[in-house]
């Protein structure tokens, strides 16, 4: 099967090292396309699980094809989330296609993307108006803001914030914050001048054109790989949304090496294979 080719891939909300993560069907999408670039939209490595010491191998292999990607000539992006934002200590390095940023601001034929994973709006949510005049300034402000005051719920001992829990305890909060998230992302582009704003972070995979007294802007949101299992797909000139589960080619793009690491299975087979010889060693000393 030939991989597809697009302009460019955008991923988030992964989360590696957790159950919930779909590593198995993310691979398969990875081995369907040859993207000239890859952006991972934040959320990729759920680092805050990471005592839980979960980590099989289809989620190293997850990482093994990132690397691959970039190495047979993908540009691929690591913007960092909240989940992830251990790697901000890395933030704007390079190891050859893979660079490691907080944003991303790229030019699409002659249009200007603005890249970012979206927890800059967590504490801040309904403070758009004054964050969209500080610009760039306000992005790193509140990403710091954000640190600190998780930093702070876990010195007074409760729980860093989490959206998930947010969204779980009640279905009319988590539309608002929904819409509301959706909102700033959108005044803060059309202030800043941006043709497309591209964020991930609240699950919810979205392709909208929205117009506001000042503007108009494209909004995305590259929804997740636990309960949506979607990216975002930019050729000729548009956007689309992906979804695995209306993929009909999928099946041809499953691992055979991934198959082949069913422990259990080849433990089988290594095991049925041991009985025959045994029993025709057997047969042949009768
Ligand atoms: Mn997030």
């Amino acid at each position: 099967m030939k991989k597809r080719r697009i302009d460019i891939a955008v991923i988030s909300d992964v989360h590696l090292g957790t159950y919930g993560c779909h590593a198995d069907e993310l691979i398969i999408y990875l081995n369907s396309i040859q993207p000239k670039r890859l952006v991972l939209n934040g959320d990729i490595i759920d680092m805050w699980q990471f005592n839980k010491r979960y980590f099989p191998t289809t989620h190293m292999k997850v990482l093994r094809r990132l690397i691959e990607m970039a190495s047979k000539g993908t540009e691929v992006y690591y913007i960092t989330g909240n989940h992830d934002e251990t790697l901000r200590k890395f933030s704007d390095t390079s190891m050859g296609n893979l660079h490691i940023v907080d944003k991303l601001v790229l030019n699409l034929d002659g249009k200007k993307a603005w890249f970012f994973h979206g927890d800059i709006f967590d504490i801040s949510i309904q403070n758009a108006k004054w964050l969209a005049k500080l610009g760039g300034y306000g992005y790193n402000l509140l990403i710091v803001l954000n640190r600190v005051v998780n930093w702070a719920l876990q010195k007074m001992g409760s729980e860093r914030y989490s959206l998930s829990k947010r969204i779980k305890n009640s279905v009319k909060g988590a539309l608002k914050y929904v819409s509301d998230f959706e909102k700033s992302a959108i005044e803060l582009a059309i202030e800043n001048e941006y043709d497309y704003v591209i964020c991930g972070h609240i699950h919810q995979p979205k392709k909208e054109i929205r117009t506001t007294k000042k503007g108009g802007c494209m909004y995305l949101n590259s929804g997740d790989w636990v309960e949506n299992l979607t990216a975002l797909e930019y050729s000729f000139k548009r956007w689309k949304i992906y979804q695995y589960s209306h993929d009909k080619l999928s099946p041809f793009f499953a691992d055979v090496e991934l198959k082949d690491m069913d422990m259990q299975e080849l433990l089988a087979s290594i095991m049925a294979e041991k009985m025959q010889n045994e029993m025709k060693g057997e047969s042949l000393l009768d």
